[in-house]
């Protein structure tokens, strides 16, 4: 068992906690230990190399290494510069498939443009860790940005994912302008399918439109804060919803899932939307919420350490101040429990031994590690 610490953002020291005990709590039929705090954390990944990144939403980014003995807290400098406000600023973050041999980070931003545009962006670049305390990114190059660039400053989405055959996974927001979502020739509301070079695959639905067009796997999204694979290969999202509606959808080649034209939320002033059971035309979600859950993002449980959970999927939940548990059956879902930590959570993590690691959504939000409870 890793002996639990504590890491202090202030001056990046790291404090070794003698008495692992200090920093445990059982909590939501969870072993919670304390790992550390950021500010304003949004997104986690772990690495192949037994290193933790973390996303703070002020543009920096930040490692944990467990390698030696200590575990060691340092900072990745080297990114552009992130357009911090609203929903903006730094964002998701996971590494290339190929990390071992590449040590290919790619990451999301808020990017400004002119005037008050603003626009989600993804980059990637090269990792290098040369120091104890301190890495780099070389090589850092913009590969893809959303289009166009609008005012405001919420639904970037902007959520990263590989699948499994090597496609570099984008969820596009629709940046609160609504019916850009239903029209092809702009990439908000989408989610968007490439290389890992931001170019273009064979094989998307609206190739022969051209231009950003070619990028859209599928539209109709709203603010899409969750991207991953189930087990079996198949993309799922998480989005949120307006007054109620929040969704969790099965992401199919070509599909429209409806919004701004259904939800099973409604306008935030009480003006309503259709449900999604009114049309046959778009996509209907394999689960909503209202109330919602405000979903920071979510995973697929694969780990050996909660193995009745094998297979589902774990939303963070900032509303809903914890996790929820969701049971896939085919197309369908349903949620089989809900786990209340406390605080608002923004981010979810299955650690390399089956753990599940969690970010508060807070100015100091905290790093914890979920174990069984004893
Ligand atoms: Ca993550
Ligand atoms: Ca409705």
């Amino acid at each position: 068992m890793r002996t639990g610490f504590i890491v202090a953002v202030a001056g990046l020291a790291l404090v070794a906690c003698t008495d692992g005990g200090e920093a445990e709590a059982q909590v939501a039929g969870f072993t919670v230990e304390e790992m550390g705090t950021f500010a304003e954390p949004w997104a986690m990944t772990f690495l192949p190399n037994d290193m933790l990144v973390v996303t703070e939403k002020a543009g920096t980014m930040r490692f944990i290494d467990f390698a030696p003995d200590t575990p060691r807290l340092g900072t990745i400098t080297g990114l552009p510069e992130v357009d911090y406000g609203g929903q903006g600023g730094l964002g998701d973050v996971v590494a290339h498939p190929d990390f071992a041999s590449n040590n290919l980070l790619y990451f999301s931003f808020a990017e400004a443009g002119q005037g008050d545009m603003r626009g989600a962006a993804v980059a990637r670049g090269a990792l290098v860790c040369e120091e104890a305390d301190a890495c780099r990114l070389d090589d850092v190059e913009v590969i893809w940005r959303q289009a166009p660039k609008v005012t405001g400053r919420g639904h970037y989405s902007h959520r990263i994912a590989f699948g499994p055959e090597g496609h570099l996974w984008i969820s596009s927001g629709d940046r609160q302008k609504l019916d850009p979502a239903q029209d092809l020739s702009n990439t908000l509301g989408t989610i968007v399918r490439l290389n890992d070079d931001g170019s273009v695959p064979d094989g998307n639905p609206f190739a022969d439109r051209g231009g950003v067009s070619a990028e859209i796997w599928s539209y109709g999204h709203r603010n899409v804060l969750g991207l991953a694979f189930a087990p079996d290969g198949s993309l799922w999202d998480i989005e949120h919803g307006p007054a109620g509606g929040d969704e969790i959808n099965r992401v199919e080649r070509g599909a429209n899932y409806g919004w701004p034209e259904v939800s099973n939320g409604n306008h935030y002033d009480g003006r309503p939307i259709p449900d999604h059971d009114t049309s046959d035309a778009y996509r209907a979600p394999a689960i909503s919420w209202t109330p919602v859950i405000a979903p920071g993002d979510f995973i697929f449980y694969t780990g050996d350490m909660f193995a009745d959970w094998q297979g589902d999927i774990l939303a963070a939940g900032m509303t809903a101040n914890g996790l929820v548990r969701v049971e896939i059956d085919g197309d369908t879902a349903r949620e089989a429990a809900r786990y209340d930590l406390g605080e608002r959570i923004r981010e979810v993590e299955q650690g390399p031994d089956g753990a599940i690691w969690v970010l508060e959504d807070a100015d100091e939000g905290r790093l914890l590690r979920l174990t069984p409870g004893q």
